[in-house]
């Protein structure tokens, strides 16, 4: 199908130049209006003044859409962010991310991933064996976008995450982004928490682990935070995977499963090797 009754929205919101908040949608006609208010109503409720919005709206006409299932969710009741991390690099590992690349990862993240120091506007591509960083901009990242729910599964898994006690507009947009994500050519996993100072939970995401939340993956009130892509280079190429992040588009019409929150002993042992 493409997506010719479709628009993308994009939210992007910034003070002298620093990144604010940003959002992705995909609607609709008869949606845009509402969805543009709710971003900008999102932008400034972050930080009550910010510099500058900018919201983009395109068609998606002739564009092809691809369909995907979301990524099942589980939670692992790590207490304090330093357990979060270990259990997080335990995760990574069995997706395929060499331990070196991980804490390599943790490292950016923690420090601010931006070349400059603070947070990027979007994620690095890291190689999932060497941890070298590959994004083209090491300042900005690469943004994914053109992803969302389609209506009807946006509702099942609100309620299905409600279910869990997940009812954060965060964990529904990050559940997205992330099934967008690990559904790309060479992409093996990946590593995120938020910037916002109080939003302590991040999450590893892949195709064969699901989406594993951790309610911390840093301190409260520390504001750096970011995403860790990582990739496979041997048969995919960097330009291929870059720009299925920005440019493909990509609706979950399906929900997965939300999962109650389990121990990492009992969550590894029971995922299926491969
Ligand atoms: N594409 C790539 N990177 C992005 C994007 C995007 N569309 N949006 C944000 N980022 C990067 C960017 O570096 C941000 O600074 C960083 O991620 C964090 O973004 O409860 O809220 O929007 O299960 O602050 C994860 C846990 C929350 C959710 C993630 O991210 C849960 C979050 P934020
Ligand atoms: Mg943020």
């Amino acid at each position: 199908m493409t997506g010719d009754t479709l628009y993308s929205i994009r939210m992007r919101a910034t003070t002298k130049g620093r990144h604010v908040s940003g959002a992705e949608k995909i609607v609709a006609p008869d949606r845009i209006d509402a969805t543009v208010s709710g971003l900008i109503a999102r932008a400034r409720n972050r930080e009550k003044s910010p510099g500058e919005i900018t919201i983009t709206i395109e068609s998606l006409a002739g564009e092809q859409v691809k369909f995907v299932k979301a990524l099942d969710l589980v939670t692992i009741n790590a207490l304090g962010w330093e357990e979060g991390r270990a259990c997080a690099v335990r995760v990574l590992c069995r997706a395929g991310v060499s331990e070196k690349a991980v804490e390599a990862a943790l490292g950016h993240l923690s420090r601010g991933a931006a070349a400059s120091g603070g947070s990027m506007r979007g994620a690095m591509i890291m190689d999932a064996q060497t941890g070298e960083r590959l994004e083209p901009d090491q300042e900005r990242g690469v943004r994914a976008s053109r992803f969302d729910w389609s209506n009807e599964t946006g509702e099942i898994i609100g309620r299905a995450l409600g279910v869990v006690g997940l009812l954060h507009f965060r964990t529904k947009e990050a559940l997205a982004l992330a099934t967008k994500v690990v559904h790309g050519p060479g992409i093996v996993a990946e590593l995120c928490w938020s910037d916002d100072p109080d939003y302590t939970a991040g999450y590893v995401a892949s195709l064969q682990t699901g989406y594993v939340r951790f309610p911390f993956l840093k301190k409260k009130n520390d504001g750096h935070g970011g995403r860790a892509i990582f990739i496979d280079r041997n048969n995919t190429k960097l330009e291929k995977i870059v720009s299925y992040l920005q440019t493909d588009t990509v609706l979950i019409n399906s929900g997965g499963e939300c999962r109650p929150e389990t121990d990492v002993e009992t969550y590894l042992a029971a995922l299926v090797r491969v």
